[in-house]
């Protein structure tokens, strides 16, 4: 039985400290405030170049004090036409996209620009609803909340669960993820592997667990998370789904223990590490670009499916830029590759984002119903059902082109048509917008029990290997 510091605790809602703790706790924050402030001073001192007028601005922390998200209602199929919203205001206004589907646009506009941005929406009579005053502040409030409660826990751990620094009360940095990782496959060395399957442009690793009883004979579900880097939920929802698995696994179900499990929760980790200390909100990888002033490519919008079609950019500078070629960027052809070697028996193909509370299943890239549809209907209405009757949240059970508009490029895609993959899912987590991608840590753990639920209800489906 492998058990860390969050077995402890479980699933309970409501937990509360008690008084000591809370002392401790309060203790503990001032002092790592107090250590964040003299390393983040440190540091900049650190890199502070001699000539100022070398200072790299892709370094400096990005704020967004009084930015405000909107979400943008009523934009008629024929206006988009003639006006592409989202876009005019990301030209126009430096707005930011968020979210766009078929019922509204969610976009973040700077504090400089929100009464410009307002003039040209009523102009075109529409009038935004505001999600959230300030950007900023909901950054802050989520930093400083995972703090506070990831050192809560610190005063009730034990010595075997001190062991582990995993833990589900907050957003955890690369290399704590990583060796998350190395522990499992420590802990359970006859079944687990781990791989790293390539490198970033940044030089990061890549890195894949495989967990396999049979490893020859079973089906196969592949799991991934943070393709988008402000997507925190996605990363912390996979690293949940394999501890889930790994905590009890000689007890778990034939349908669970009866097949090889591949699982990469980064696979943009120039991007997290990037949205972690830099920018909050940038979604793509880290490559350089042939315009310096913008990098990165949208990963989404790389695999070799419906690769340049509708919803991707040609401009290095949009946040869906499609890359200069099909699988151009080192994370897509890693995991393209990876994959195309071990496509016998794989079956499912599960890619975790956020936000919207969505289980979408293909195509994204043309508004075609796909083989097997009914199926891949029935399953993730099944797991929506099991969501709700968990956590009482509700997510919805749909065709991606049907909700989330055309796009080309995604992963998701490319796995049903490069590899023939059955149960192919895109879950978008939680929320539907109240925090969008900067969901506070209170939140973590029930958004990552309603991805397992996905897990598990998928498993389910595939039914046991025939030879376990
Ligand atoms: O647009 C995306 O890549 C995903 N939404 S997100 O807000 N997380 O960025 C949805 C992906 C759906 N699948 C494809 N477009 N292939
Ligand atoms: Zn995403």
């Amino acid at each position: 039985m492998f058990r860390i510091a969050e077995a402890e605790t479980k699933l309970a809602h409501g937990q509360s400290a008690d008084s000591n703790n809370a002392t401790m706790a309060q203790t503990t924050l001032l002092l790592q405030l107090l250590l964040l402030v003299v390393a983040v001073a440190a540091s900049s001192a650190n890199q502070l170049p001699s000539n100022l007028t070398q200072l790299d601005a892709n370094k400096i922390p990005q704020r967004y004090d009084e930015a405000q998200l909107w979400r943008i209602y009523n934009i008629s199929e024929a206006m988009q036409q003639r006006v592409p919203v989202g876009q005019m205001l990301e030209q126009k206004f430096g707005g930011n996209i968020w979210k766009e589907n078929s019922k509204f646009l969610d976009i973040s506009i700077a504090r400089d620009q929100l009464k410009a941005a307002r003039s040209f929406l009523s102009a075109h009579r529409l009038d935004p609803q505001i999600l959230s005053h300030n950007i900023q502040s909901m950054i802050d409030e989520e930093l400083l909340e995972g703090i506070q409660s990831s050192s809560f826990g610190h005063g009730r751990r034990t010595k075997k669960a001190a062991r582990s620094s995993m833990h589900w009360k907050d957003y955890h940095d690369l290399e704590t993820i990583y060796s998350f990782m190395r522990e499992i496959r420590t802990k359970f060395p006859n079944i687990v592997r781990l791989y790293t399957i390539g490198q970033t442009a940044e030089g990061r690793d890549l890195k894949v667990l495989r967990i396999s009883e049979n490893p020859r004979e079973n089906k196969k579900v592949w799991i991934d998370g943070g393709i988008h880097a402000r997507e925190w939920i996605s990363p912390a929802t996979v690293t949940f789904i394999l501890y889930q698995l790994m905590s009890d696994w000689e007890n778990q179900p034939a349908h669970i223990r009866g097949l090889t499990w591949y699982i990469m929760p980064v696979m943009n980790p120039d991007g997290y590490e990037y949205s972690r200390t830099t920018n909050r909100l940038w979604r793509k990888n880290r490559s350089p670009s042939r315009r310096a002033q913008c990098s990165g490519v949208d990963l989404n919008r790389n695999f070799d499916i419906g690769w340049n079609g509708y919803g991707s950019s040609t401009n290095p500078c949009s946040d869906t830029y499609r890359g200069s070629a099909p699988a151009s960027e080192r994370e897509t052809r890693a995991v393209a590759e990876f994959l195309a070697k071990r496509k016998y028996n794989l079956e499912s193909y599960l890619t975790f984002h956020s936000y919207g509370q969505m289980i979408v299943y293909p195509w994204a890239y043309k508004a075609v119903k796909v083989k097997d549809a009914s199926v891949l209907q029935r399953v993730s209405s099944l797991a929506a059902e099991r969501i709700l009757q968990k956590t009482g949240t509700a997510y919805r059970a749909a065709v991606t082109h049907e909700v989330l508009g055309i796009a080309g490029g995604g992963s998701d895609d490319w796995s049903r048509a490069a590899l023939g993959v059955k149960y192919v899912y895109t879950i978008e987590l939680r929320d539907r917008g109240a925090y969008g991608f900067v969901l506070p840590p209170r939140f973590i753990k029930d958004t990552a029990l309603e991805g397992w639920t996905v897990v598990e209800t998928v498993a389910q489906a595939i039914g046991p290997s025939s030879s376990g």
